[in-house]
């Protein structure tokens, strides 16, 4: 009776195994825990709480049921510091909460709710400068025996300066400044970040060889916080189009974004200029970076807040073919993908170029702010209404996008969860070019491999306004059809064994 009775346990144990499949996507997510699909959040911009006109925390806290379903697991948010500035990029207290924003209960809050949703917050660390209203200039500034003279880099008397506008250059080259920045990294990684943006990472240090020294003064951070957060990340902003000194920033960074491959979409994509060149282009830089640094992970992106809307970038305009077409690129990338907050929306916004700006009624004078504008919920209960945003008037909103299956919203969700859904896309990062590649059609093969999981997809994008009907051999269609449509996307998987075959 007992051996029956244990036969019949082992019977329903095996039907619990065979019915329960694990979830690939929790366990490989465990064993890559660096690979993350990022959204870009202007806090004044995104949703407001109280019902002030700006955006704050406890919006973002409110509307996480958004990220979660658009799919995002991890949220960059631009500077969140009391700042005199309305971009915050000048801070005046690195261990405090900008007022308009919340406080430090709601940054708190936030973090844990966030935690909650499976998504991890990154924060801005701008430290190659403070605002000028920092209580170190503000002492530094009073006397040249002040204890914190040697926080700042003086030239004549005058606090040297990388950008305009009362931002001071922090002097690396003191033990002592460098001591601040690991208890600001200490203070934010205990109360749950999971890692930090570095603002000017190319500005960090003034000195004969200043990517060398910037990047060993981002390891010796990066070893500090890994010590006691191992699973902590650093990704680095290298404003730069030139990817051989991106590359050399991996030595201290664990992720760098990549203008480089932004350009080649805007180039490619939008311009459709040298189309051929996309794919093997992109293999060039992750073989460059994979030289310095065999586990890099890229931090690729569209657009970001210091750049002009993609959909107000040349190519792009009135086109949300090849808006849609460079999500799909963006989002079978190897790394981990950037979203620019409405971007999932085609947002509209470019700078005024003019040395004086443009006169915005109701605001002042704005240049970057067209970048930055408000986010399109369709409900004003959550709009901001800080910035008169005039160039989204006709843009649809988020709950207008919602209703129509065919919205650029609706092709960034679907891509986000195709890339969930395949670890070739998700956590590998290998990456070669395809065999068949010519002047209309670019695709890359992308794979991932571990002792449980073994895939291997191409991914083949038109970059024309023509049909064309692709001839492939063998494989399987995951994503849209061989019978290509103007600036569409197909997805083949393929025996990982067979990879050579098709590069
Ligand atoms: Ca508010
Ligand atoms: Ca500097």
């Amino acid at each position: 009776m007992k051996k029956i009775l244990y036969g019949f346990l082992l019977i329903g144990f095996a039907i619990l195994l065979v019915g329960c499949k694990p979830n690939a996507y929790d366990s490989l997510k465990e064993t890559n825990p660096q690979h993350d699909i990022y959204y870009q959040i202007f806090v004044r911009s995104f949703a407001d709480s109280n019902n002030d006109g700006i955006g704050d925390l406890n919006g973002i806290k409110e509307n996480l049921d958004y990220l979660s379903d658009l799919g995002v697991t991890a949220l960059w948010l631009l500077p969140i510091h009391p700042s005199p500035s309305y971009h915050g990029y000048d801070v005046k207290d690195y261990l405090d909460i900008n007022p308009e924003y919340g406080t430090m209960d709601d940054f708190e809050s936030l973090i844990e709710a966030a935690k909650d949703e499976g998504i991890k917050i990154v924060i801005d660390l701008v430290i190659n400068h403070t605002s000028d209203q920092h209580p170190w200039f503000i002492d530094a500034n009073s006397s040249t025996s002040s204890a914190y003279r040697d926080y700042y880099i003086w030239q004549n008397g005058n606090a040297f300066e990388s950008f305009v506008g009362g931002m001071k250059d922090l002097n690396f080259q003191n033990q002592e400044v460098i001591d601040e920045v690991k208890s600001i990294m200490d203070f934010y990684l205990e109360k749950g970040v999971h890692g930090f943006r570095i603002d000017a990472a190319k500005h960090l240090i003034e000195s004969s060889n200043p990517t060398f020294d910037n990047t060993f003064l981002l390891l010796e951070l990066n070893q500090h916080m890994k010590e006691n957060y191992p699973d902590s990340f650093i990704v680095s902003e290298v404003f730069e189009y030139f990817y051989p000194m991106v590359a050399d920033y991996y030595i201290g960074s664990d992720s760098a974004f990549n203008f480089y491959a932004a350009q080649q979409i805007w180039e490619k994509v939008g311009r459709l200029n040298s189309r051929y060149l996309l794919a093997s282009n992109l293999h060039k830089v992750y073989e460059d970076y994979r030289d310095v640094d065999p586990d890099f992970i890229d931090s690729p992106f569209l657009t970001n807040h210091d750049l002009d809307r993609l959909a107000s970038t040349e190519g792009f305009i009135n086109q949300p073919d090849k808006l849609a077409l460079a999500a799909r690129i963006l989002l079978t990338l190897p790394g981990s993908p950037f979203i620019y907050y409405g971007e999932e929306l085609g947002m509209k916004g470019y700078r005024d170029y003019s040395q004086d700006g443009k006169i915005v009624p109701g605001y002042g004078i704005a240049y970057d702010e067209f970048r930055r504008t408000p986010f399109l919920w369709g409900d004003e209960n959550k709009n901001t209404t800080w910035f008169p945003d005039s160039a989204n008037s006709e843009t649809p909103s988020l709950e207008e996008q919602k209703l129509d299956e065919t919205s650029l919203f609706m092709v960034y969700k679907t891509m986000i969860s195709f890339r969930k859904d395949h670890p070739a896309l998700m956590f590998g990062n290998e990456y070669l070019p395809y065999g068949g590649n010519d002047g209309q059609i670019q695709g890359y093969i992308r794979s991932y491999q571990d002792e449980n999981v073994k895939q291997a997809l191409i991914v083949i994008h038109n970059l024309s306004s023509d049909a064309y009907t692709l001839t492939f051999e063998g494989g399987t269609v995951v994503y849209g059809s061989k019978d290509m449509a103007p600036f569409g996307t197909v997805i083949i998987e393929i025996d990982y064994e067979d990879i050579e075959v098709y590069a």
